[in-house]
């Protein structure tokens, strides 16, 4: 979508002092801001990675949003309403961040619409019963505080600024997705054996979030010279798997990966492999609900058109009341 390369808008090379002091800037620590100069392929790098957060944050409401109504109780509904309403929110502080890059927000929903941009992998599989709210919230926002919080000191302020709230959101939502296992596995054998199969089904895709191993990346190494990224994939990956394993003993769970042993000599568990082929798979549209997706959002903007249409109309009406009085 974006190319990349260290040259600017018109294909120019970029001056060598720039680029020099942009890097310096970075190394100290120092924030980079809307206004300042930055090379073009850092501030595509950003769009892309950001608009591609914002676009998850939106689709990612969509396989809690199918437990809403069904949630098992009242309390259960409002904490599960809360937290959906809290991923658009997410979703408008990232755009609007990535706004402040110099692209519209109608150019980045069109380019989700379109299939152009991608969204995270994980918001392509069911979540065919009630423990799936609980595995998603324990596990995909596990997974999402894990890889955000560093990203609270990307080199780019507006970005960083935007990730301390919802970080903060993000770890009462893997509270309330553990609180949900918890009580499902304390309860039948029905209900834990619902619970097994939701970490069954999430446990894969949740390490797949993280994205492809580090030998494959291709922008890793770009990324972590530039700050946005402060680890790599496979590092992320691996401190989710310690931080999770014990959670899921203390729940009595067991984790769908045979190959999974601590490890004395490196301090960390060892895992199975991974199967990248269906991660490249679900990235590439194939996934088990990538066109139902897709389809909610088209629906979602279409029937959205009378709303966007009203707020222009009356905003015109506003600066037209403004002029005549001026
Ligand atoms: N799914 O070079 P790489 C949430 C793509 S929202 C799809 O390693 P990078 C939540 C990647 O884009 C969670 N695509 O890339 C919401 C690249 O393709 P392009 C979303 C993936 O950017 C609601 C190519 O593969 N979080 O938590 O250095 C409810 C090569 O990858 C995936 C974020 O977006 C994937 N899993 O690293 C509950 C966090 N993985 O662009 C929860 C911000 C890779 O060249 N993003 N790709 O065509 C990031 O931290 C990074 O973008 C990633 C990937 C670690 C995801």
């Amino acid at each position: 979508m974006y190319s990349q390369g260290l040259t600017d808008a018109k294909g120019q090379e970029e001056p060598a002092d720039l680029l020099a002091e942009f890097q310096a800037k970075i190394d100290r620590e120092e924030k980079i801001e809307p206004r300042d100069w930055m090379p073009m392929a850092y501030r595509k790098t950003l769009i892309r990675q950001m608009s591609q957060h914002a676009h998850s944050e939106i689709v990612g409401q969509l396989p809690e949003g199918n437990w809403i109504t069904r949630a098992p109780t009242l309390n259960r509904k409002m904490i599960l309403l809360a937290k959906v309403q809290d991923e658009a929110g997410h979703g408008l502080y990232i755009y609007s961040a990535t706004e402040t890059l110099g692209v519209s927000r109608d150019q980045l929903t069109d380019e989700l619409l379109t299939g152009k941009a991608k969204y995270s992998s994980i918001f392509n599989y069911p979540t065919p019963s009630w423990a799936d709210m609980g595995a998603i919230g324990w596990l995909v926002d596990g997974a999402a505080i894990m890889n955000q919080v560093p990203l609270c000191r990307c080199s780019y302020g507006p970005y960083a600024r935007s990730m301390v709230r919802i970080c903060k959101e993000e770890s009462f939502h893997q509270r309330q997705g553990y609180e949900i296992m918890t009580v499902l596995a304390r309860g039948t054998q029905a209900q834990k054996d619902m619970a097994q199969r939701a970490l069954n089904r999430t446990w894969w895709p949740s390490l797949m979030m993280f994205g492809p191993s580090d030998k494959n990346s291709t922008h890793s190494a770009q990324s972590m010279k530039w700050k946005i990224k402060r680890f790599s994939n496979d590092e992320l990956r691996q401190k989710f798997i310690d931080a999770t394993v014990p959670q899921a003993e203390h729940l009595g769970l067991t984790i769908p990966d045979p190959d999974l042993k601590w490890n004395e000599e490196t301090g960390h568990y060892d895992h199975g492999e991974i199967n990248w082929d269906e991660l490249f798979q679900v990235i590439k549209g194939n996934g088990p609900c990538n066109k139902e997706r897709l389809q909610a959002r088209i629906d979602a903007h279409e029937n959205g058109e009378w709303v966007r249409e009203a707020a222009q109309t009356y905003q015109q009406k506003q600066n037209n009341q403004h002029n005549e009085a001026a």
